[in-house]
């Protein structure tokens, strides 16, 4: 558990969050899609893009030699558990292999601390046994050093909304920290989906134009698939 206190929102309203956060990282894919899945989940404070796990230091999307694309997450353990997140991970991505993936994509959970390695332990345990047909490939492995990948992978679809961003005015640092483009990345994509939104989209600080916006968006994508 890490106790630090931070400063995540969006220019239009400042979340002060002063609680003990913790942090959690997986290799599942695309990390577009991973992004704006854990984005839009109850409890997730901000997520992060990056690449990990591989030998090339400071590698870049085109120089991503053997590091995997990973998705970190800093969430409110009172509001959403680690092994949620892992059901997430779980039903999210292809991890039975029929088909090889590159190492880019490859499945993978990155602990943080020895709590984490027992329950991700325990979940695919569980996998295993609910599958017994299929061979998984799931590594967990203790995290190294997570290299953050370049701006125009952080909230992807949320950055293709390019009026949208504008109006929330995001820099190098937003597109990285703030709750609310995560939170957006997300339900842009349907997910969470317009319940939710229309449930937390005032305590978001959206002015009435941003939330119409988001809001035909999450109800024409809520369901869909997430394109990568
Ligand atoms: N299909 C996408 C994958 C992007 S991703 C972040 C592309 O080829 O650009 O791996």
């Amino acid at each position: 558990m890490v106790g630090i206190n931070d400063t995540i929102g969006s220019p239009n309203l400042v979340h002060k969050v002063d609680i003990e956060y913790e942090t959690a990282t997986f290799g599942m894919g695309c990390f577009w899609g991973a992004d704006a899945l854990f984005g839009a989940t109850k409890g997730v404070l901000r997520t992060t893009v990056g690449y990990c796990g591989g030998t090339t230091e400071n590698p870049t999307y085109k120089t991503i030699g053997d590091h995997v694309e990973v998705i970190t997450i800093d969430f409110d353990p009172n509001e959403v558990t680690y092994s949620q997140l892992l059901d997430l991970f779980w039903n999210n991505h292809e991890y039975g292999l029929t088909t090889r993936v590159k190492r880019q994509y490859a499945s993978v959970i990155y602990y943080h601390n020895d709590e984490q390695k027992r329950v991700a332990s325990e979940s695919l345990e569980s996998e295993r046994i609910n599958r017994p047909t299929e061979q998984i490939i799931t590594e967990i492995v203790k995290v190294d050093t997570i290299y953050t990948a370049e701006d125009y992978h952080q909230k992807y679809y949320l950055q293709s909304h390019k009026d949208l961003a504008k109006t929330l005015s995001l820099d190098e640092k937003l597109l990285r920290s703030s709750h609310v483009a995560a939170r957006l990345n997300g339900y842009l994509v349907g997910v969470g989906g317009v319940k939710q939104f229309l449930d937390e989209a005032l305590a978001l600080g959206l002015n009435i134009a941003q939330k119409d916006y988001v809001r035909h968006y999450c109800e024409k994508n809520e369901g869909g698939n997430l394109y990568c």
